[in-house]
């Protein structure tokens, strides 16, 4: 049997299918990773790491170079970004009641997009933004932070307050319903597939320490550190082996 029939056949005989995931399963869709040779964390932006422009210190310092990147290597610049094949097939495998959650680090909205509906972001998401003024919090979509960017770059709110996207920086706190739900499916789960994340962010990486099913599934491109304790291992794109995924 290949590993693709062996995954094939660990979806067929489980009822309660719990999904992990980071940037590796947008990369299809055209949003670099972090950690691949070619991820963000290779490139520096204006002598800056991305490791640093993604934290709560850069945001409170430097916060037009914040946002310079956040529109340009997170939003695209707007460009339209499409859900892939992997989107697409868990979506349907929660449509016919097989994958009961999407956990997800990811900050896009792909899986949403693709029609998913019980998706955990665990680091937050670019969807939703919030004015920081206590009192006003006012809610703005992606489109509008585009549009009330003000000449340094920054999007403001009609209160005049900055708007800050609702994605967990490094040094923030990890949203807690997404992380109580996550953990909630996980005990209910009799297979866990852990794909497209080098496992290296934590706490989010410790969630797979809830899992108590007998089928834990490694996709991913590189070495994890979990890699040791799955029953199965798949060292392959996963664009690749969710392309042969029938479900059913
Ligand atoms: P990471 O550390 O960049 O790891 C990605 C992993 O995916 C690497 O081990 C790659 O080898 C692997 N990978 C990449 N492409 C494929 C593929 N086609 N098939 C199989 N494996 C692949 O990213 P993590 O998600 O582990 O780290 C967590 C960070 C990354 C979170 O905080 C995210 O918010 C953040 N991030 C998110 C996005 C997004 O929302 N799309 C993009 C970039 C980074």
């Amino acid at each position: 049997m290949t590993d693709i029939e062996q995954l094939q056949k660990f979806i067929d005989e489980s009822q309660n299918i719990v999904f992990f995931g980071g940037a590796g399963v947008s990369t299809a869709s055209g949003i670099p990773d972090f950690r691949s040779p070619n991820g963000l964390y290779a490139q520096n932006y204006g002598n800056r790491k991305p490791e640093y422009i993604l934290s709560s210190t850069c945001w409170k310092n430097e916060r037009e170079l914040f946002y310079k990147f956040y529109f340009d290597k997170i939003l695209m610049n707007g460009q339209k970004i499409e859900p892939n094949i992997i989107h697409k097939k868990l979506a349907e495998l929660e449509a016919i009641g097989k994958l009961k959650a999407i956990i997800t680090q990811n900050i896009d909205t792909l899986h949403q997009d693709a029609g998913s509906k019980n998706v955990y972001q665990v680091h937050g998401t670019t969807l939703t933004n919030h004015c920081i003024r206590q009192g006003c919090n006012k809610e703005y979509s992606i489109r509008d932070l585009f549009e009330r960017k003000n000449e340094d770059g920054i999007p403001v709110c009609d209160c005049g307050s900055v708007i800050k996207p609702d994605v967990t920086l490094y040094e923030e706190q990890l949203p807690s319903d997404a992380w109580e739900n996550s953990v909630k499916a996980l005990k209910n789960a009799d297979m866990l597939i852990i794909a497209g994340t080098s496992l290296v962010v934590y706490p989010a990486a410790s969630l797979l320490n809830y899992f108590r099913g007998d089928k834990l599934v490694i996709l991913n491109l590189q070495e994890t550190e979990a890699d040791s304790m799955a029953d199965l291992v798949i060292h392959k794109d996963m664009k690749d082996v969710f392309e042969k995924i029938i479900v059913r």
